[in-house]
């Protein structure tokens, strides 16, 4: 793979399969829309604000774990100085990854940055900026769902891996998914390579209710701007404003889910198809799952890991994990 060619697109495939997501999700019953499509452009941009949401706490706290412990975050790797692939996983604006990035350029490490994105607006965007701010950084993005593109990372390289996960992006999953996918990861893997893990941690649940629930209002935005999204690129003609957001986070399960919910009764036109909403009916939209040290432990021994190092922020909210795979 050249080091400069464009991000590898999906895009007429994914349209297709974005509309039949779409359209199953709607038609179940209760209907569910998957998370990982409430990240075009304009989910993006509205991310980003989250992200400096003062409810909003992950991203400070991982943030603070990245500014300060990236020196024992590259403990574990320093067998790798001298080739190394780093994967990252669903790798936003890489505000966090930048620190470990720079800290390993710094350190003399022989790496390649793969940043892995379902959105290519965003995988661009990092294309551009990220040699300004790390001179002499190798990096060549991949735009896709996560194991097609960690296949095609792999499958370019024999050097070994550090696979990073970051901002409790493992949350989307329910915890029999996130198994499978630490499972599935783990199957992508050769012994010894490395995973650097992010996971939100059990709290008070006041807490975490707020920071899907800001008082600004940018979280029921970016929630809503699905539906703007189906509009945009699958003609539909959802009104935004007969939805809004509803959000709730069970201590019990350490499950946080987001929903939509009608404000009346209504029937959504999509492409040919028509979609009938109730009164109160729900959309489910995305889960944020919250989780303790201890199921976080057994995430690494249930998927052929070895945990080889817990980094925690100053408040305890937020931890980053390095696994080893056996
Ligand atoms: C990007 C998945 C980490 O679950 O906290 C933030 C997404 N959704 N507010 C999260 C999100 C609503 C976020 N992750």
């Amino acid at each position: 793979m050249n080091e400069t060619s464009d991000p590898i697109s999906l895009s007429a495939k994914a349209l297709r399969e974005f509309r039949d997501d779409v359209l199953a999700g709607l038609k179940k019953e209760p209907k569910e829309l998957q998370s990982k499509y409430l990240y075009d452009a304009e989910g993006d941009e509205l991310f980003r604000q989250i992200m400096r949401a003062p409810e909003y706490y992950l991203t400070d706290c991982e943030m603070e774990i990245f500014k300060e412990q990236c020196a024992d975050m590259a403990a574990p790797l320093n067998d790798f100085r001298d080739g190394l692939d780093v994967i990252e996983l669903g790798a936003g604006d890489a505000a966090k990854s930048y620190y470990l990035l720079q800290y390993l350029i710094s350190q003399g490490f022989n790496f390649t940055y793969y940043p892995i994105d379902i959105s290519a607006n965003i995988i661009n965007i990092l294309k551009d900026q990220l040699p300004e701010r790390l001179p002499g950084i190798k990096i060549q993005g991949i735009q896709g769902d996560y194991f097609q593109a960690l296949k095609k990372a792999v499958a370019t390289s024999s050097r070994p891996k550090l696979v990073m996960f970051l901002g409790g992006n493992i949350g989307n999953m329910p915890p029999e998914e996130a198994l499978e996918f630490c499972i599935e990861l783990r199957r992508n893997l050769s012994p010894g390579d490395r995973v650097l893990m992010g996971f939100d941690l059990k709290k008070d649940p006041w807490l975490i209710f707020n920071a899907y629930n800001d008082h600004g209002g940018i979280t029921e935005k970016f929630n809503l701007n699905l539906l703007s999204r189906i509009n945009r690129e699958l003609g539909a003609n959802f009104d935004t404003s007969l939805f809004h957001h509803y959000e709730n986070y069970d201590p019990e399960t350490g499950a946080c889910k987001s929903y939509l919910i009608s404000k009346a009764n209504q029937v959504v036109t999509i492409g040919a198809q028509q979609i009938s909403f109730r009164e109160h009916e729900h959309i489910f939209t995305e889960t944020s799952q919250k989780y303790t040290s201890e199921q976080i432990g057994a995430f690494a021994s249930g998927s052929g890991f070895e945990s080889l190092l817990k980094l925690t922020d100053s408040k305890d909210w937020f931890t980053d994990v390095i696994w080893r795979a056996v």
